[in-house]
């Protein structure tokens, strides 16, 4: 099966999205997710004028090694666009071999090791009472695990709180600009769980997203201040490029730790898996290489009781989903995945047969990964720039958004 050409789709459906659409003398064509969030057209450029012409001629089977020419071989190893890049082309070879074996993607991967995937919904609202209500809502979905976000007395643009219904992270034209207040945070976020506690009780699983703001010694106060409320975990409580800083985090609180949704490499949840500094990895398929470097990143964790957590904002499209939830039912320490649902028109765009049912979701039984995009829609939705937002401290101090 040898690849006769491959082609990158951008388009603006609700959202920017990068695909790489790869085709095969035998007819068959596989997908794969390319997007990395305000920087799409990198990602895109990068597959166009660097990886497509390397493709042409390969045999579409060989995954392991066009993985290892197109890593070892730029000689320029790991970043974001790279990694993103790779991921795309990894994922719809994945997609081409499972179509061409007619088997779902998911049978390759070893078979399931569960019936389907528990995934967590996004809870937010302006202030504690909207976010119980938000909590509620996904409650009555039938939501198992619940993430909850709420805005700040003080702070005008708190991380996770959107106008309309769905959260969504990139906005349109040239980064806003937000305040952030680390005090404010601090006093209140306890509050909020106390009070998720007081009025739900300990039947659901609730999840946070600290979103880097915090000093080591600041996220340790506030793993230790939630104890009582038994969290599912806190993610990215610290800038995680000094794994170290984990260590630091891990002395004081036993709330358990989610990290990684910004790595690409394996090299940096290394330090992370291997000293059991965080309890989920959340290395995405796109983000990360694509199944083949995830799977690897998800044995090195097995060996640690580290379980996948994989991110699934509204950023990473259909196509990530539909591989994802393959990795996810097969893989033996799979822990959760979340899930934002795409806008209808994203939905449109790439017709899917995965499915959510009450709390979770299932790949679907469609030979490859089940995820395909309606090209002549798509090119109806041109890309549209959008970036995401920045954060200052109140003294104008340039903080991690
Ligand atoms: C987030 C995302 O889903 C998450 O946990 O941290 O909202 C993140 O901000 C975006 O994916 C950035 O592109
Ligand atoms: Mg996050």
């Amino acid at each position: 099966m040898k690849i006769r050409a491959a082609r990158v789709i951008v388009c603006c459906p609700a959202r920017n999205f990068v695909t790489l659409k790869i085709e095969t003398d035998e007819g068959l064509t596989g997908l794969g997710d390319a997007t990395l969030n305000g920087r799409e057209l990198a990602v895109a450029s990068y597959l166009k004028d660097h990886v497509v012409p390397c493709l042409v001629g390969r045999d579409a089977h060989q995954i392991e090694d066009i993985w290892q020419y197109l890593y070892k071989g730029a000689y320029w190893r790991r970043g974001p666009v790279t990694m993103a890049a790779i991921g795309a082309v990894d994922t719809a070879l994945w997609d081409l071999k499972a179509k061409s074996a007619g088997l779902p993607l998911y049978q390759l991967l070893g078979g399931k090791s569960r019936a389907a995937c528990m995934v967590y919904g996004h809870a937010q609202g302006r202030d504690v009472e909207e976010t119980c209500d938000a909590v509620s809502d996904h409650i009555e979905q039938g939501y198992r695990a619940i993430r909850a976000q709420s805005g700040i007395p003080g702070i005008e643009k708190a991380y996770g709180i959107a106008g309309a219904k769905f959260y969504e992270p990139a906005e349109k034209g040239l980064p806003g600009e937000t305040v952030w207040s680390t005090e404010r945070y601090l006093d209140f976020a306890p509050k909020l769980f106390e009070r998720l506690r007081q009025k739900f009780g300990f039947e659901h699983h609730l999840l946070h997203d600290v979103h880097h703001r915090l000093t080591p010694i600041e996220a340790a106060r506030l793993g230790k201040a939630l104890e009582p409320c038994r969290l599912f975990w806190m993610e990215d409580p610290t800038p995680a490029e000094n794994q170290d800083a984990f260590r630091l985090i891990r002395r004081h609180t036993v709330t358990p730790l989610a990290v990684g949704e910004v790595f690409n490499s394996i090299h940096d949840a290394r330090d992370l898996i291997e000293s059991q500094l965080i309890d989920y990895i959340r290395m995405s398929v796109t983000h990360a290489g694509g199944i083949s470097h995830l799977r690897k990143v998800a044995a090195l964790a097995e060996l640690y009781q580290v379980r996948t957590g994989c991110h699934g904002a509204t950023d990473l499209s259909p196509v990530c989903m539909g591989a994802a939830l393959h990795f996810g039912i097969s893989v033996s320490n799979f822990g959760i995945q979340e899930h934002m649902p795409h806008a209808p028109l994203t939905d449109e765009v790439f017709p899917h047969a995965y499915t959510f049912k009450r709390g979770f979701m299932h790949p679907g039984e469609a030979p490859g990964h089940g995820v395909e995009i309606d090209e002549e829609l798509a090119a109806k939705y041109p890309y549209d720039p959008a970036y995401l937002p920045v954060a200052r401290l109140e003294d104008g101090t340039l903080w991690s958004w």
